[in-house]
């Protein structure tokens, strides 16, 4: 796309700020602009009169309402079109040259029929809209680690929340220079407005969604949606996508993981990178607050979604959080349940599809005290707890400065990143999986990561209660055949000197009569404990079919009473049967990407399995090892 508009091209005089010396850049947008025609151009600088001016002109078209200044000071409330309210996965594409690098967990099609369905789609699309030049890093500015991306929007809205959530404006095109890379982006929201036509609060194209990736060029397309990870395309398209694709080829990891630091009593730090599928508590976890009995420990933040992570020259991994924001769900976030996050999101917020109180704030479900007596939902229509429905969408979000969270980590903008310890994987399984445990090496880790499931909890994703296959929650997520992604992995830790442990943790497991055996929430810190005990070699474990567990008197229990010795057996014994089974739903997922699996996962399967078979049929601490 773009050569063949050479003469609308140079008939278009693009302004731009004296500070952008990048010819390919200028050029790009130059082009961009010829085929979309917007009525206007806009390099943004990322200042703070910049984001004060958009928001009162969103205020003013009816995309932002303002809150409240003396409860929430300097946040916004927008409210989607209900067409739109997520990442559309059934219409997001790799679009790589051939059609087995893609693999078959990704939709794909060829890039030169995409990039002919694209053209005409693009073609006027930002008729009568602005269209903002986004420079953008993601990581700290100059970082070796960071990535630079432009994303050119006809959608104020993801201005404003961009440069919440990335590194934005004059800053990145001066890291860029004259002649650095860019990941070129290209988002409009596929509305065009005819001349004297009135706009709507959130211009969207209900009909028509491409999220597209060219992992070859290294370039990104979407088209139709103003929400989330459809628009804001530093995070899923370019964090992940992309960076997976550009990670194989340079060999580091692009993952979908948060990154912790624990602090134990005497001020030893220890980092660790954590993943897990979406209504798993990762933002909760990645905010955690100590419990009583642990409350001289320390959690600490870098990152609540994404990590970048590297050999050192020492051997060891380092990580960036590659965002600046958090995009958090917002129903069930309460000081309950995260207080971090609750002060984070105290002033300076966009918020989505949230309800609005009558006195200017928003709600949701699952926040504290009482439901406001009435509200407007997040259809702007008016609402009271009798009603049958809830009052802000369940994917409600809101984007904060991570700067603002309370528990961020002093060193999360360190450009050299932090160093990582130890990988946690965690799902939603009311049984079969444990509480926790380390996989016996590397390779174990992956595979234990690789048959990843977790139990459904919204219908949107299929049958709730069903386990759903999501290998180190990247299904959505990987830029390439997701068997070339286990066997990078597998590559990548064969050449750490030292590579870090890989735990399996399960916060979900209930009793026969459904009763919740965990608490969960702080109290995850125990065995967050054990994890960097067991790290530092001072944490002792037994060995059991899966990989290495945690006995009842290994873990700390000062300051919680509700899980004695013989409900922690519960949480981690181990049922042949259900794993006999368990293990034959490895296969639903291995069959699909059968091709390019790595010969080792086949080996893995049998040892698992035969350590299942010398077991006892169901496999317990403190059965183990007298039956
Ligand atoms: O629905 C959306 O567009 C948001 S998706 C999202 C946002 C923040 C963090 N993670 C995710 C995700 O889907 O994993
Ligand atoms: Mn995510």
């Amino acid at each position: 796309m773009g050569s063949q508009l050479q003469e609308q091209r140079d008939a278009q005089a693009i302004d731009h700020p004296e500070y952008v010396e990048h010819e390919g850049l200028k050029a790009w947008v130059a082009d961009i602009a010829a085929l979309c025609k917007p009525a206007d151009v806009h390099w943004c600088d990322g200042s703070q009169e910049e984001y004060d001016w958009l928001c009162e002109m969103m205020v003013e078209s009816g995309t932002f309402i303002r809150l409240n200044p003396e409860k929430r000071p300097n946040s916004f409330l927008a409210f989607s079109d209900p067409s739109d309210v997520a990442r559309v996965e059934d219409r997001t594409y790799i679009c790589s040259l051939r059609e087995q690098e893609a693999g078959p967990t990704n939709n794909w099609m060829d890039p030169e029929e995409m990039k002919g369905t694209l053209e005409p789609l693009f073609d006027g699309s930002m008729r009568g809209r602005t269209l903002f030049v986004i420079p953008f890093s993601m990581g700290p500015i100059g970082s070796p680690l960071s990535i630079i991306g432009v994303e050119i929007t006809d959608s104020p809205y993801v201005v404003a929340n961009m440069r919440i959530m990335t590194r934005m404006g004059r800053a990145a095109v001066e890291a860029l220079g004259a002649d650095g890379e860019f990941v070129p982006s290209v988002h409009s929201v596929g509305a065009p407005l005819e001349p004297g036509e009135e706009d709507v609060p959130w211009p969207c194209n209900p009909d028509v969604k491409y999220i597209v990736h060219f992992p070859e060029d290294r370039s990104i397309w979407s088209y139709g949606s103003g929400y989330g990870g459809n628009a804001l395309l530093g995070k899923k398209c370019l964090a992940l996508r992309i960076a997976s694709v550009i990670a194989r080829d340079e060999g580091w990891l692009a993952e979908h993981m948060v990154i912790m630091g624990i602090e134990s009593p005497d001020g030893e730090k220890t980092y660790v990178s954590a993943a897990f599928p979406s209504a798993c508590g990762k933002t909760n976890l990645a905010m955690l607050i100590p419990p009583k009995g642990l409350d001289d420990w320390k959690v600490t933040t870098v990152g609540d979604d994404i990590a970048w992570i590297r050999k050192g020259e020492d051997g060891k991994l380092y990580a960036i959080n590659p965002e600046a924001g958090f995009f958090g769900v917002a129903p069930g976030t309460s000081y309950q349940s995260n207080p971090n996050a609750m002060e984070t999101i105290r002033a300076n917020c966009i918020f989505t599809n949230a309800a609005l109180t009558p006195d200017g704030d928003v709600w949701w479900e699952g926040m504290d005290g009482e439901p406001p007596a009435e509200a407007l939902d997040w259809r702007r229509q008016k609402w009271t707890p009798a009603d049958d429905r809830p009052a802000a969408h369940p994917n409600a979000r809101f984007t904060a400065p991570a700067s603002q969270c309370p528990s961020i980590d002093p060193d999360w903008e360190d450009p050299k990143g932090v160093p990582i310890s130890a990988f946690i994987f965690g799902a939603r399984r009311s049984n079969v999986v444990p509480l926790v445990y380390e996989a016996f090496n590397w390779s174990f880790g992956v595979y234990t990561a690789a048959t990843m499931g977790s139990e459904m909890t919204a219908a949107a994703f299929g049958t709730v209660g069903k386990v759903r296959r999501d290998p180190f929650a990247m299904l959505p997520f990987s830029g390439y055949h997701m068997a070339d992604y286990f066997n990078h992995w597998l590559q990548f830790g064969s050449r750490l000197p030292d590579p870090p442990r890989i735990y399996q943790v399960n916060w979900f497991r209930k009793d026969e009569l459904g009763n919740w055996l965990w608490p969960g929430f702080g109290q995850n810190m125990r065995v967050l404990k054990w994890i960097v005990d067991r790290v530092h070699g001072r944490a002792s474990a037994t060995e059991s079919p899966l990989g290495w567990m945690p006995s009842y008197t290994d873990m700390e229990w000062e300051g919680l009473d509700t899980v004695p010795p013989a409900t922690f057996n519960g949480l981690m014994s181990v049922d042949r049967d259900m794993w006999k089974d368990e293990l034959l739903l490895h296969e639903e997922l291995f069959i699909k990407i059968y091709d390019r699996l790595p010969r080792e996962f086949m080996l893995m399967r049998e040892l698992i399995l035969s350590g299942l078979w010398r077991s006892p049929e169901k496999w317990n601490l403190k059965d183990w090892p007298e039956e």
